[in-house]
């Protein structure tokens, strides 16, 4: 089984993005399953294509994409992708797309298609900080959630793929926000490669009355 996790390069003011700092003290192999490290221009489009070759070239079972997420003080899964680009800031490249489509001929949004449940339990079992997040921005780390599985749909491949925020590391001195030692978030990715094929949680009874 393959698996293939990308972190995106600095952006904005930060001088590291922990989301790369993270996934390059990852072991290329983890709990027998081949680990894939790509790291990710923080531009629009460019982002996706990288991404969409890496996933021609290695045939990956599963895609996780690891960004930041400045000011949550938890590890978040993306639940969901929405098909719209509202930057607030400047991309790596000087983009700043306003109310725009990812792509014109996708759906309004697409679910990811991790276990997302069963691996927030995981991680809290670890004792790690975790939950599930219903939106993951209108920035390029939804850009790159929704444009995945945009992707793997529209040309029907089989591979599953999710989205995990992380938080702040103490080294970027972000004072009055919350930030995850480094060691904890690689814990955390190493579980989660571990438990990727782990079947969802039933989510509820569902009692008819
Ligand atoms: N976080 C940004 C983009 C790159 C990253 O690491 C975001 O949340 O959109």
């Amino acid at each position: 089984m393959k698996v293939l996790i990308s972190g995106f390069a600095p952006f904005g003011k930060d001088k590291v993005n922990p989301s790369l700092e993270a996934i390059r003290q990852l072991p290329l192999l983890i709990d027998n399953k081949i680990v894939i490290p790509i790291e990710l221009p923080v531009v629009a489009y460019e982002s996706l294509n990288l991404l969409f070759e890496a996933i021609e070239t290695h045939k990956p079972d599963y895609v996780l994409c690891i960004g930041q997420a400045g000011g949550r003080k938890d590890i978040t899964i993306e639940r969901i992708g929405i098909n719209i680009d509202d930057f607030g800031i400047e991309d790596n490249k000087g983009n700043i797309r306003i109310d725009q489509a990812i792509y014109e001929d996708g759906a309004d949004a697409y679910f990811t298609t991790l276990p997302n449940k069963r691996l927030i339990e995981v991680l809290k079992q670890h004792e790690i900080p975790a939950s599930i997040s219903n939106t993951a921005g209108t920035f390029v780390c939804n850009h790159v959630t929704y444009g995945v599985q945009h992707y793997l749909r529209k040309h029907r491949v089989h591979c599953k793929a999710g989205f995990v925020h992380i938080p702040y590391i103490p080294q970027q001195n972000h004072l009055n926000s919350p930030s995850m030692e480094l060691s904890m978030i690689v814990n955390a990715l190493t579980h989660i490669i571990t438990h990727i094929s782990d079947e969802e949680i039933i989510k509820s009874e569902g009692k008819i009355c």
